[in-house]
Protein backbone atom coordinates (compact mmCIF):
# COMPACT_ATOMS: atom_id res chain seq x y z
CA UNK A 1 0.00 0.00 0.00
CA UNK A 2 1.20 3.61 -1.06
CA UNK A 3 0.22 6.50 1.24
CA UNK A 4 0.36 10.09 0.83
CA UNK A 5 -0.39 13.04 3.70
CA UNK A 6 -2.05 16.10 3.02
CA UNK A 7 -2.77 19.20 4.98
CA UNK A 8 -5.68 20.01 2.67
CA UNK A 9 -7.40 17.85 0.23
CA UNK A 10 -10.13 18.84 -2.13
CA UNK A 11 -12.22 15.82 -1.68
CA UNK A 12 -15.68 15.36 -3.80
CA UNK A 13 -17.38 17.01 -1.03
CA UNK A 14 -15.38 19.58 -0.68
CA UNK A 15 -11.72 20.59 1.38
CA UNK A 16 -10.91 18.75 4.02
CA UNK A 17 -7.69 18.65 6.46
CA UNK A 18 -5.24 15.83 7.28
CA UNK A 19 -6.17 13.47 4.69
CA UNK A 20 -4.15 10.66 4.86
CA UNK A 21 -4.70 9.01 1.09
CA UNK A 22 -3.63 5.24 0.50
CA UNK A 23 -3.60 3.37 -2.60
CA UNK A 24 -3.09 -0.26 -3.87
CA UNK A 25 -0.60 -1.57 -6.23
CA UNK A 26 -2.76 -1.09 -8.98
CA UNK A 27 -3.01 2.59 -8.21
CA UNK A 28 -6.40 2.29 -7.18
CA UNK A 29 -7.57 4.86 -3.96
CA UNK A 30 -8.15 1.79 -1.50
CA UNK A 31 -9.00 4.80 1.58
CA UNK A 32 -9.35 8.48 2.39
CA UNK A 33 -9.10 9.53 5.65
CA UNK A 34 -10.08 12.73 7.21
CA UNK A 35 -8.46 14.13 10.60
CA UNK A 36 -6.08 11.73 10.25
CA UNK A 37 -2.08 12.16 11.77
CA UNK A 38 0.67 11.52 9.51
CA UNK A 39 2.06 8.49 9.93
CA UNK A 40 5.97 7.92 10.28
CA UNK A 41 7.64 7.60 6.60
CA UNK A 42 4.78 9.04 4.85
CA UNK A 43 5.65 11.71 3.07
CA UNK A 44 3.66 14.53 2.87
CA UNK A 45 2.84 16.83 -0.28
CA UNK A 46 4.14 20.08 -0.47
CA UNK A 47 0.93 21.84 -0.26
CA UNK A 48 -2.90 21.49 -1.14
CA UNK A 49 -3.73 17.93 -2.85
CA UNK A 50 -6.49 17.98 -5.88
CA UNK A 51 -7.74 15.38 -8.34
CA UNK A 52 -6.05 15.18 -11.44
CA UNK A 53 -7.97 16.96 -14.35
CA UNK A 54 -8.91 14.78 -17.18
CA UNK A 55 -8.28 16.36 -20.34
CA UNK A 56 -11.17 15.56 -22.61
CA UNK A 57 -10.47 16.46 -26.08
CA UNK A 58 -6.91 16.67 -27.56
CA UNK A 59 -5.72 16.47 -31.14
CA UNK A 60 -1.94 15.98 -30.12
CA UNK A 61 -0.49 16.72 -33.80
CA UNK A 62 -2.01 20.19 -33.18
CA UNK A 63 0.59 21.39 -30.88
CA UNK A 64 3.03 21.77 -33.54
CA UNK A 65 1.64 24.91 -34.75
CA UNK A 66 0.97 26.51 -31.39
CA UNK A 67 1.01 30.39 -32.41
CA UNK A 68 1.32 29.32 -36.05
CA UNK A 69 -1.55 30.62 -37.45
CA UNK A 70 -1.76 33.86 -35.44
CA UNK A 71 -1.33 35.79 -38.82
CA UNK A 72 -4.30 37.43 -40.75
CA UNK A 73 -4.14 35.27 -44.26
CA UNK A 74 -7.35 37.53 -46.09
CA UNK A 75 -9.63 39.93 -45.22
CA UNK A 76 -11.86 38.26 -42.37
CA UNK A 77 -9.90 34.80 -41.49
CA UNK A 78 -12.24 32.32 -39.62
CA UNK A 79 -12.77 28.63 -38.24
CA UNK A 80 -12.38 27.82 -41.59
CA UNK A 81 -9.71 29.79 -42.99
CA UNK A 82 -7.69 27.95 -39.85
CA UNK A 83 -8.82 24.53 -40.90
CA UNK A 84 -7.44 25.33 -44.03
CA UNK A 85 -4.02 25.75 -42.49
CA UNK A 86 -4.28 23.23 -39.81
CA UNK A 87 -4.74 20.82 -43.20
CA UNK A 88 -1.37 21.66 -44.33
CA UNK A 89 0.27 20.75 -41.14
CA UNK A 90 -1.99 17.40 -40.88
CA UNK A 91 -0.41 16.70 -44.57
CA UNK A 92 3.32 16.58 -43.41
CA UNK A 93 2.68 14.62 -39.87
CA UNK A 94 4.77 11.26 -39.94
CA UNK A 95 4.53 8.25 -37.47
CA UNK A 96 7.73 9.78 -36.33
CA UNK A 97 7.05 13.45 -35.82
CA UNK A 98 3.44 12.07 -34.20
CA UNK A 99 4.94 10.25 -31.50
CA UNK A 100 7.41 13.47 -30.39
CA UNK A 101 4.83 16.07 -30.41
CA UNK A 102 2.11 13.94 -28.34
CA UNK A 103 5.32 12.54 -26.30
CA UNK A 104 6.40 16.37 -25.61
CA UNK A 105 2.75 17.73 -25.37
CA UNK A 106 1.50 14.41 -23.04
CA UNK A 107 4.72 15.72 -20.22
CA UNK A 108 3.50 19.00 -20.95
CA UNK A 109 0.06 18.53 -19.80
CA UNK A 110 1.18 16.20 -16.95
CA UNK A 111 3.08 19.13 -15.75
CA UNK A 112 0.12 21.16 -16.16
CA UNK A 113 -2.65 19.28 -14.05
CA UNK A 114 -3.78 17.04 -16.35
CA UNK A 115 -3.21 13.23 -15.53
CA UNK A 116 -5.09 11.98 -18.49
CA UNK A 117 -6.34 12.85 -21.98
CA UNK A 118 -8.86 11.57 -24.51
CA UNK A 119 -7.19 11.58 -28.07
CA UNK A 120 -9.93 12.31 -30.67
CA UNK A 121 -7.57 11.02 -33.72
CA UNK A 122 -8.03 11.52 -37.28
CA UNK A 123 -4.78 11.54 -39.00
CA UNK A 124 -4.81 8.12 -40.08
CA UNK A 125 -2.73 6.92 -43.38
CA UNK A 126 0.32 8.03 -45.02
CA UNK A 127 0.89 11.54 -46.58
CA UNK A 128 -0.70 10.21 -49.89
CA UNK A 129 -3.66 8.96 -48.45
CA UNK A 130 -2.64 5.42 -48.32
CA UNK A 131 -2.96 2.86 -45.70
CA UNK A 132 0.20 2.25 -43.60
CA UNK A 133 1.23 -0.76 -44.11
CA UNK A 134 0.47 -1.33 -40.60
CA UNK A 135 -2.74 0.40 -40.61
CA UNK A 136 -2.57 0.81 -36.66
CA UNK A 137 0.74 3.13 -36.81
CA UNK A 138 -0.52 6.51 -36.12
CA UNK A 139 -2.46 5.14 -33.55
CA UNK A 140 -0.04 2.71 -31.97
CA UNK A 141 2.42 6.40 -32.05
CA UNK A 142 -0.08 7.91 -29.55
CA UNK A 143 -0.39 5.37 -27.18
CA UNK A 144 3.33 4.55 -27.10
CA UNK A 145 3.55 8.55 -26.62
CA UNK A 146 1.04 7.87 -23.48
CA UNK A 147 2.61 5.30 -22.05
CA UNK A 148 6.36 7.09 -22.46
CA UNK A 149 4.71 10.28 -20.50
CA UNK A 150 2.87 7.98 -18.06
CA UNK A 151 -0.26 10.13 -18.79
CA UNK A 152 -3.63 8.23 -19.02
CA UNK A 153 -4.83 7.47 -22.31
CA UNK A 154 -8.66 7.22 -24.15
CA UNK A 155 -8.02 7.07 -27.46
CA UNK A 156 -10.97 8.06 -29.54
CA UNK A 157 -9.71 6.74 -33.22
CA UNK A 158 -11.98 9.28 -35.77
CA UNK A 159 -14.47 8.13 -38.47
CA UNK A 160 -14.62 10.57 -41.14
CA UNK A 161 -16.04 9.75 -44.78
CA UNK A 162 -17.49 13.06 -46.39
CA UNK A 163 -16.93 16.98 -46.50
CA UNK A 164 -20.16 18.01 -45.74
CA UNK A 165 -23.84 16.65 -45.03
CA UNK A 166 -25.35 14.99 -47.66
CA UNK A 167 -22.60 12.80 -48.30
CA UNK A 168 -20.55 15.30 -49.88
CA UNK A 169 -17.11 13.28 -51.46
CA UNK A 170 -13.89 14.05 -48.95
CA UNK A 171 -11.32 16.89 -50.34
CA UNK A 172 -8.48 15.72 -51.65
CA UNK A 173 -6.76 17.21 -48.24
CA UNK A 174 -8.93 14.88 -46.13
CA UNK A 175 -7.85 11.74 -47.84
CA UNK A 176 -5.25 10.80 -44.69
CA UNK A 177 -8.47 10.91 -42.55
CA UNK A 178 -11.28 8.68 -44.36
CA UNK A 179 -11.50 4.99 -43.24
CA UNK A 180 -14.92 2.71 -43.78
CA UNK A 181 -16.87 1.99 -40.74
CA UNK A 182 -15.73 -2.03 -41.25
CA UNK A 183 -12.14 -0.46 -41.61
CA UNK A 184 -12.59 1.34 -38.17
CA UNK A 185 -14.18 -1.60 -35.99
CA UNK A 186 -11.31 -4.00 -37.08
CA UNK A 187 -8.93 -1.01 -35.91
CA UNK A 188 -10.38 -1.22 -32.68
CA UNK A 189 -10.54 -4.87 -32.75
CA UNK A 190 -6.83 -4.56 -33.92
CA UNK A 191 -6.23 -2.07 -31.17
CA UNK A 192 -7.80 -3.41 -28.31
CA UNK A 193 -4.52 -5.87 -26.90
CA UNK A 194 -2.47 -2.84 -26.46
CA UNK A 195 -4.52 -0.27 -25.29
CA UNK A 196 -5.64 -3.11 -22.45
CA UNK A 197 -2.00 -4.15 -21.70
CA UNK A 198 -1.47 -0.14 -20.57
CA UNK A 199 -4.70 0.28 -19.12
CA UNK A 200 -5.93 2.74 -22.01
CA UNK A 201 -9.48 2.63 -22.79
CA UNK A 202 -10.59 2.66 -26.16
CA UNK A 203 -13.72 4.54 -27.95
CA UNK A 204 -15.01 6.20 -31.13
CA UNK A 205 -15.04 9.31 -32.63
CA UNK A 206 -17.40 10.00 -35.36
CA UNK A 207 -15.88 13.49 -36.37
CA UNK A 208 -19.17 15.51 -37.06
CA UNK A 209 -22.48 15.16 -38.53
CA UNK A 210 -20.58 16.92 -41.50
CA UNK A 211 -17.91 13.90 -42.12
CA UNK A 212 -19.92 10.87 -40.93
CA UNK A 213 -23.44 10.22 -42.87
CA UNK A 214 -26.59 8.76 -40.89
CA UNK A 215 -25.94 5.14 -41.75
CA UNK A 216 -22.32 4.74 -41.21
CA UNK A 217 -23.22 6.40 -37.59
CA UNK A 218 -25.63 3.90 -36.90
CA UNK A 219 -23.39 1.16 -37.92
CA UNK A 220 -20.39 2.39 -35.56
CA UNK A 221 -22.44 3.26 -32.94
CA UNK A 222 -23.78 -0.43 -33.29
CA UNK A 223 -20.51 -1.87 -33.77
CA UNK A 224 -18.64 -0.07 -30.91
CA UNK A 225 -21.24 -1.41 -28.68
CA UNK A 226 -20.91 -5.18 -29.48
CA UNK A 227 -17.22 -4.49 -28.89
CA UNK A 228 -17.70 -3.36 -25.91
CA UNK A 229 -21.02 -1.73 -24.47
CA UNK A 230 -19.25 1.23 -22.30
CA UNK A 231 -17.02 2.71 -24.48
CA UNK A 232 -16.80 6.42 -24.98
CA UNK A 233 -18.65 8.00 -28.04
CA UNK A 234 -17.18 11.86 -28.86
CA UNK A 235 -18.33 13.85 -31.40
CA UNK A 236 -17.49 17.45 -32.15
CA UNK A 237 -21.03 18.98 -32.65
CA UNK A 238 -22.29 22.34 -33.34
CA UNK A 239 -19.24 24.48 -33.28
CA UNK A 240 -19.55 27.01 -35.54
CA UNK A 241 -23.02 28.26 -37.05
CA UNK A 242 -22.16 27.71 -40.47
CA UNK A 243 -22.21 23.95 -39.68
CA UNK A 244 -25.78 24.65 -37.82
CA UNK A 245 -27.18 26.61 -40.86
CA UNK A 246 -26.10 23.58 -43.40
CA UNK A 247 -27.33 21.62 -40.95
CA UNK A 248 -30.77 22.93 -41.03
CA UNK A 249 -30.99 23.02 -44.91
CA UNK A 250 -29.66 19.06 -45.67
CA UNK A 251 -32.36 17.83 -42.82
CA UNK A 252 -34.13 20.84 -41.46
CA UNK A 253 -33.02 20.39 -38.04
CA UNK A 254 -29.88 21.64 -35.82
CA UNK A 255 -27.14 19.66 -35.52
CA UNK A 256 -27.70 18.39 -31.79
CA UNK A 257 -31.87 18.45 -32.31
CA UNK A 258 -30.69 15.90 -35.17
CA UNK A 259 -28.34 13.87 -32.68
CA UNK A 260 -30.51 13.28 -30.19
CA UNK A 261 -33.52 12.58 -32.77
CA UNK A 262 -31.49 9.99 -34.33
CA UNK A 263 -28.58 8.68 -32.41
CA UNK A 264 -28.98 6.97 -28.70
CA UNK A 265 -27.08 9.49 -26.89
CA UNK A 266 -26.49 9.08 -23.25
CA UNK A 267 -23.99 9.21 -20.50
CA UNK A 268 -21.56 7.49 -22.88
CA UNK A 269 -21.19 10.27 -25.20
CA UNK A 270 -19.67 13.58 -25.00
CA UNK A 271 -20.67 16.31 -27.52
CA UNK A 272 -17.74 18.50 -27.71
CA UNK A 273 -17.97 22.06 -27.95
CA UNK A 274 -22.17 22.24 -28.74
CA UNK A 275 -21.26 26.05 -29.25
CA UNK A 276 -24.55 26.46 -30.52
CA UNK A 277 -27.95 25.54 -28.80
CA UNK A 278 -31.08 26.33 -28.30
CA UNK A 279 -32.72 26.28 -25.15
CA UNK A 280 -34.71 23.42 -25.83
CA UNK A 281 -31.36 21.98 -27.42
CA UNK A 282 -29.57 22.74 -23.74
CA UNK A 283 -32.27 21.22 -22.04
CA UNK A 284 -32.66 18.05 -24.03
CA UNK A 285 -28.77 17.25 -24.69
CA UNK A 286 -27.96 18.28 -20.76
CA UNK A 287 -30.73 15.80 -19.37
CA UNK A 288 -29.28 12.73 -21.94
CA UNK A 289 -26.63 12.68 -19.91
CA UNK A 290 -23.79 13.24 -22.48
CA UNK A 291 -20.84 15.54 -21.19
CA UNK A 292 -20.32 18.63 -22.82
CA UNK A 293 -16.81 18.86 -24.04
CA UNK A 294 -15.93 22.29 -23.62
CA UNK A 295 -12.74 23.66 -25.36
CA UNK A 296 -12.05 27.34 -23.76
CA UNK A 297 -8.80 28.66 -24.77
CA UNK A 298 -9.30 26.59 -28.55
CA UNK A 299 -13.12 28.18 -29.04
CA UNK A 300 -11.65 31.33 -28.22
CA UNK A 301 -8.56 31.19 -30.50
CA UNK A 302 -10.76 30.05 -33.13
CA UNK A 303 -13.77 32.24 -32.46
CA UNK A 304 -16.28 29.44 -31.86
CA UNK A 305 -18.81 31.13 -29.71
CA UNK A 306 -19.86 31.35 -25.97
CA UNK A 307 -21.31 28.27 -24.48
CA UNK A 308 -23.90 29.00 -21.78
CA UNK A 309 -23.22 27.16 -18.82
CA UNK A 310 -25.56 28.73 -16.77
CA UNK A 311 -28.40 27.19 -18.94
CA UNK A 312 -26.60 24.15 -19.12
CA UNK A 313 -25.78 23.75 -15.12
CA UNK A 314 -29.69 24.55 -14.82
CA UNK A 315 -30.48 21.17 -16.44
CA UNK A 316 -28.30 19.24 -14.75
CA UNK A 317 -25.76 19.46 -17.09
CA UNK A 318 -22.34 17.36 -17.29
CA UNK A 319 -19.02 19.23 -18.25
CA UNK A 320 -15.42 18.92 -18.93
CA UNK A 321 -12.50 20.72 -20.57
CA UNK A 322 -10.34 20.10 -23.29
CA UNK A 323 -6.79 21.61 -24.99
CA UNK A 324 -7.85 20.40 -27.86
CA UNK A 325 -6.21 22.74 -30.59
CA UNK A 326 -3.18 23.03 -27.94
CA UNK A 327 -2.91 26.68 -28.46
CA UNK A 328 -2.88 26.20 -24.48
CA UNK A 329 -1.68 23.66 -21.96
CA UNK A 330 -2.89 24.19 -18.74
CA UNK A 331 -5.86 22.71 -17.28
CA UNK A 332 -6.57 25.91 -14.80
CA UNK A 333 -5.86 28.32 -17.84
CA UNK A 334 -8.81 26.44 -19.09
CA UNK A 335 -11.09 27.02 -16.24
CA UNK A 336 -9.80 30.91 -16.33
CA UNK A 337 -11.29 31.29 -19.81
CA UNK A 338 -14.65 29.07 -19.10
CA UNK A 339 -15.32 31.45 -16.34
CA UNK A 340 -13.92 34.63 -17.53
CA UNK A 341 -16.13 33.77 -20.74
CA UNK A 342 -19.25 33.65 -18.86
CA UNK A 343 -18.28 36.65 -16.91
CA UNK A 344 -17.95 38.92 -20.35
CA UNK A 345 -21.24 37.57 -21.83
CA UNK A 346 -23.50 37.85 -18.54
CA UNK A 347 -21.61 40.72 -16.43
CA UNK A 348 -21.75 38.75 -13.69
CA UNK A 349 -18.74 37.71 -11.16
CA UNK A 350 -18.01 34.09 -10.26
CA UNK A 351 -20.71 32.81 -12.19
CA UNK A 352 -19.79 28.77 -12.16
CA UNK A 353 -19.62 29.07 -8.19
CA UNK A 354 -22.58 26.96 -6.72
CA UNK A 355 -24.41 26.81 -3.52
CA UNK A 356 -22.51 24.00 -2.15
CA UNK A 357 -18.93 25.74 -3.41
CA UNK A 358 -19.27 29.46 -3.24
CA UNK A 359 -15.28 29.24 -4.25
CA UNK A 360 -15.39 29.17 -8.03
CA UNK A 361 -12.15 27.42 -8.74
CA UNK A 362 -13.13 24.96 -6.22
CA UNK A 363 -16.24 24.47 -7.42
CA UNK A 364 -15.21 24.13 -11.34
CA UNK A 365 -12.32 21.35 -10.33
CA UNK A 366 -15.16 19.07 -9.05
CA UNK A 367 -17.49 19.28 -12.09
CA UNK A 368 -14.66 18.97 -14.42
CA UNK A 369 -12.90 16.15 -12.85
CA UNK A 370 -16.28 14.04 -12.60
CA UNK A 371 -17.43 15.04 -16.28
CA UNK A 372 -14.36 14.26 -17.56
CA UNK A 373 -13.51 11.16 -16.00
CA UNK A 374 -17.33 10.31 -17.41
CA UNK A 375 -16.04 11.54 -21.15
CA UNK A 376 -12.43 9.12 -20.45
CA UNK A 377 -14.62 6.09 -19.33
CA UNK A 378 -12.21 5.86 -16.86
CA UNK A 379 -11.92 5.50 -12.83
CA UNK A 380 -10.93 9.09 -12.60
CA UNK A 381 -13.41 11.41 -10.92
CA UNK A 382 -11.68 12.30 -8.36
CA UNK A 383 -10.28 11.61 -4.74
CA UNK A 384 -12.13 9.01 -3.56
CA UNK A 385 -11.78 5.58 -2.65
CA UNK A 386 -12.46 3.14 -5.77
CA UNK A 387 -11.06 5.59 -8.22
CA UNK A 388 -7.06 5.63 -9.02
CA UNK A 389 -4.55 8.15 -7.70
CA UNK A 390 -4.53 11.02 -10.15
CA UNK A 391 -3.28 13.54 -7.68
CA UNK A 392 -2.20 17.25 -8.06
CA UNK A 393 -0.06 18.46 -5.43
CA UNK A 394 0.14 22.21 -5.63
CA UNK A 395 3.11 23.86 -4.23
CA UNK A 396 2.56 25.82 -0.77
CA UNK A 397 5.26 27.69 -0.31
CA UNK A 398 5.03 29.46 -4.68
CA UNK A 399 4.90 33.31 -4.07
CA UNK A 400 1.15 33.38 -5.38
CA UNK A 401 -0.36 30.48 -3.02
CA UNK A 402 1.99 30.86 0.63
CA UNK A 403 0.27 31.00 3.42
CA UNK A 404 -3.07 31.11 1.89
CA UNK A 405 -5.76 29.10 3.23
CA UNK A 406 -6.26 25.83 0.60
CA UNK A 407 -9.29 27.00 -0.85
CA UNK A 408 -7.51 30.59 -1.79
CA UNK A 409 -4.58 28.79 -2.75
CA UNK A 410 -6.50 26.74 -5.58
CA UNK A 411 -8.29 30.21 -6.99
CA UNK A 412 -4.52 31.66 -6.38
CA UNK A 413 -3.56 28.43 -8.73
CA UNK A 414 -6.56 29.20 -11.22
CA UNK A 415 -6.99 32.88 -11.36
CA UNK A 416 -3.72 34.29 -9.99
CA UNK A 417 -0.56 32.41 -10.90
CA UNK A 418 0.28 32.26 -14.53
CA UNK A 419 3.62 33.08 -14.97
CA UNK A 420 5.05 30.37 -13.31
CA UNK A 421 3.40 26.95 -12.50
CA UNK A 422 2.49 26.63 -8.88
CA UNK A 423 1.99 22.50 -9.23
CA UNK A 424 4.40 20.40 -7.54
CA UNK A 425 3.95 16.97 -7.86
CA UNK A 426 1.78 14.86 -9.99
CA UNK A 427 0.96 11.29 -10.05
CA UNK A 428 -0.97 9.23 -12.39
CA UNK A 429 -2.40 5.89 -11.09
CA UNK A 430 -0.52 6.42 -7.89
CA UNK A 431 3.02 7.07 -9.80
CA UNK A 432 4.41 10.18 -9.60
CA UNK A 433 5.58 11.30 -12.97
CA UNK A 434 5.98 15.22 -11.60
CA UNK A 435 8.62 16.14 -9.21
CA UNK A 436 9.18 20.35 -8.27
CA UNK A 437 7.16 20.75 -11.01
CA UNK A 438 9.23 18.88 -14.08
CA UNK A 439 8.77 15.69 -15.94
CA UNK A 440 12.07 13.80 -15.88
CA UNK A 441 11.69 13.61 -19.72
CA UNK A 442 10.86 17.34 -19.60
CA UNK A 443 14.16 18.07 -21.34
CA UNK A 444 14.86 15.08 -24.18
CA UNK A 445 11.29 15.74 -24.79
CA UNK A 446 11.45 19.24 -25.35
CA UNK A 447 14.55 18.88 -27.93
CA UNK A 448 13.14 16.09 -29.86
CA UNK A 449 9.42 17.49 -30.30
CA UNK A 450 11.56 21.19 -31.31
CA UNK A 451 12.97 18.74 -34.15
CA UNK A 452 10.03 17.48 -34.92
CA UNK A 453 8.82 20.83 -35.66
CA UNK A 454 11.33 22.02 -37.35
CA UNK A 455 11.00 19.00 -39.55
CA UNK A 456 7.33 19.72 -40.20
CA UNK A 457 6.78 23.60 -40.67
CA UNK A 458 10.01 23.44 -43.25
CA UNK A 459 9.34 24.31 -46.59
CA UNK A 460 9.33 21.54 -49.27
C1 LIG B 1 -10.43 19.23 -35.92
N1 LIG B 1 -10.94 21.14 -34.59
O1 LIG B 1 -10.91 18.17 -36.31
O2 LIG B 1 -9.23 19.38 -35.69
C2 LIG B 1 -11.38 20.39 -35.73
C3 LIG B 1 -11.39 21.27 -36.94
C4 LIG B 1 -13.31 20.48 -38.39
C5 LIG B 1 -11.82 21.87 -33.89
N2 LIG B 1 -13.06 21.78 -34.20
C6 LIG B 1 -11.83 20.58 -38.20
N3 LIG B 1 -11.44 22.65 -32.92
O3 LIG B 1 -14.08 20.64 -37.44
O4 LIG B 1 -13.70 20.19 -39.50
ZN1 LIG C 1 -11.60 18.90 -31.90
Amino acid sequence: MNQLFAADALLPTGWARNVLIAWDGAGRIAQVTPGATAPAGVPTAAGPVIPGMPNLHSHAFQRAFAGLTEYRGQAEDSFWSWRNLMYRFAARITPESLEAIATWLYVEMLEAGYTSVCEFHYVHHDQGGTPYADDATLSLALLRAAQRAGIGITLLPVLYQTSGFGAKPPRADQARFIRSTDNMLSLLERLAPTAQAQKAVLGLAPHSLRAVPPDSLAAAVQGLTALNAQAPIHIHIAEQTQEVDDCVAWSGQRPVQWLLEHAPVDERWCLVHATHMTPQEYQDAARSGAVAGICPTTEANLGDGIFAMPLWLQHGGRWGVGSDSHACVNAAEELLVLEYGQRLSLRQRNVLATAAQPEVATAMTLQAVQGGAQAAGRAIGGLAVGQQADLVALDAQHVALCDLPAPSMLSAHVFGSHRTSAIDSVWVAGQQRITGGRHTLHDAAAHAFVAARSATIAPD
